[in-house]
């Protein structure tokens, strides 16, 4: 069934990729991210019916809030958010870090995706829908990059807790939690990383299951090396 399914981060990468995917299995796209020419060539892609564009910060309550506001005008409903949008900054330990780039990756990744829930979950109790965050294997290992790693742990924590709360009305509650995949997040692609489109079919998989399972998590690793 055609759901009415929310992105956060769908400028590039996974959520481009995941926003590409959804539409194309017949789910209508409500996007957001910063760089508003990007959303814009992604709805000219997909088809202004389908997708409705509205740019925000993340880690900006209000900014989200119209996001919010204006996919529900459109589509009426939402059954579906995948809160993706996030940074690394940098990889460097906590001994060389930047306390900036620190604030920018707790703003980006843990609040922006408090924000997200908190602004979506009333009407995802509306339709009994889905939320579907990015973790990552930094948030299950250990990686240099302390900070960002930590993020990340924060995201599975939250994941835990809140698919407790969203039982209570027949909630859903997935973490992607992806190995290295090649998308701008790194300077340059490299054959032995995940593509964007193993993270998007996981997100879909999850959407699309029957609703009496709840896919709680999928850990992601590259496998063979891309032969490709
Ligand atoms: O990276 P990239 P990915 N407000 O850089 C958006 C996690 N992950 O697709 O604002 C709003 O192509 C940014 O949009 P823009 C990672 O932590 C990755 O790989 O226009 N949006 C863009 O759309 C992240 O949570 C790997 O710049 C903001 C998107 O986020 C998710 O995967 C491994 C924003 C980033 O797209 C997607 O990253 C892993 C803000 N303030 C987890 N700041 C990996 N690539 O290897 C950023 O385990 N965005």
């Amino acid at each position: 069934m055609a759901k009415v399914l929310l992105i956060t981060g769908a400028s590039s990468g996974i959520g481009k990729t995941t926003a590409l995917t959804a539409a194309k299995a017949g789910h209508k796209v409500i996007l957001t991210a910063r760089r508003e020419e990007l959303l814009d060539e992604l709805v000219a892609e997909i088809g202004s019916d389908q997708a409705l564009a509205v740019p925000s910060d993340v880690s900006n309550f209000a900014e989200l809030k119209t996001v919010v506001e204006q996919g529900i005008e459109k589509f009426g409903q939402l059954d579906a958010v995948f809160a993706n949008a996030g940074t690394g900054v940098s990889t460097a330990g906590t001994e060389n870090g930047d306390a900036e780039e620190w604030k920018k990756m707790v703003d980006v990744n843990i609040n922006g995706l408090l924000y997200t829930a908190r602004l979506t979950l009333p009407h995802l109790r509306k339709s009994t829908g889905h939320f579907l965050m990015t973790g990552s294997a930094a948030g299950r290992n250990i990686i240099k990059g302390s900070v960002y790693g930590a993020t990340k742990w924060f995201v599975h924590g939250f994941a835990q807790n809140l698919a407790e709360e969203m039982k209570e009305w027949n909630g859903r509650c997935t973490t992607i939690a992806p190995g290295m995949v090649n998308t701008p997040f790194f300077d340059e692609p490299k054959p032995d990383k995940l593509d964007p489109q193993d993270v998007a079919d996981a997100v879909l998989f999850a959407i699309e299951a029957h609703p009496r399972n709840c896919v709680r998590e999928i850990y992601l690793m590259p496998g063979y090396k891309n032969q490709d």
